[in-house]
């Protein structure tokens, strides 16, 4: 199965085999993978080639070092479409998760200058500021921060948030979600964040900020929202720019 003479580093063979046997289901799952000395004796490899394979797989988020235990095979990755707008509900039931929300706040302030401004609120007016994690599958995977301009939504409470904002906006109040702007940046988990998704602190995470409007232009949210950085793969189709 590894080619010694072939131009392909035997680290990235060994990287290919392992994920062929997760990909076929040989290896599910949450299972643990053979130890290091065993890939050894059966490739007939070093043992740094070993780990240098199991290493990266590792920083891919495909396997998982459980201390003390060993090396486990992860939970397949969310896919987070960069096109298109959906909500997290959504996202969640066209993978087959089940979406839970935690509310940690939930407040009405004007104190927010940079949501005032995607917003186009003027510096008094109020808006809500929503906290919440976002969990599939009762695992947390996305903390998120959400502005709506009270004015639009009177009679939002915390019980809406603790559902799908999406469908408080485009069902309850008639307002359906037509274009957003978004922007995407590479960050690094804070004390927050971190301790809402269970990550160490300083964790890769991606920052993805948010705002979406209604047909008639009116901004309905802005949001800033902290992913997972091992348990997301970004998704999006391209066309040929003409
Ligand atoms: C997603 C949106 C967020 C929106 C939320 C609504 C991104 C980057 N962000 O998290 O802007 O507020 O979905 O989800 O996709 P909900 O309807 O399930 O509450």
């Amino acid at each position: 199965m590894i080619k010694k003479d072939s131009p392909v580093p035997i680290y990235y063979q060994v990287e290919e085999n392992i994920k062929e046997k997760i990909n076929s289901g040989e290896w599910k799952s949450g299972e643990a993978i053979p130890s290091e000395r065993q890939f050894c004796e059966q490739y007939s490899i070093s043992r740094m080639t070993v780990r240098q394979a199991i290493s990266n797989l590792v920083s891919e988020g495909i396997l998982e070092r459980k201390r003390g235990r060993g090396t486990f095979v992860s939970a397949p990755k969310l896919n987070q479409e960069l096109t298109g707008i959906t909500s997290f509900t959504e996202q969640m039931a066209e993978q087959g998760r089940k979406p839970e929300t935690k509310v940690i706040s939930f407040e009405q302030t004007a104190s927010s200058k940079q949501a005032a401004k995607e917003l186009g609120l003027t510096q008094d007016e109020e808006m809500y500021k929503v906290k919440r994690i976002r969990l599939a599958d009762g695992e947390a995977m996305a903390y998120e921060t959400l502005y709506m301009p009270v004015h639009l939504f009177p009679d939002m409470t915390k019980k809406h948030a603790e559902g799908s904002i999406y469908q408080y906006i485009e069902n309850h109040c008639s307002m359906p979600i037509q274009y957003g702007k978004q922007e995407l940046e590479a960050a690094e988990a804070g004390k927050k964040a971190a301790e809402a998704l269970k990550l160490a602190e300083g964790a890769p995470v991606l920052k993805i900020q948010r705002t979406s409007f209604s047909a008639d232009h009116q901004p309905v949210e802005y949001t800033k929202t902290i992913y997972r950085g091992d348990r997301y793969k970004y998704v999006m189709e391209l066309e040929r720019r003409q």
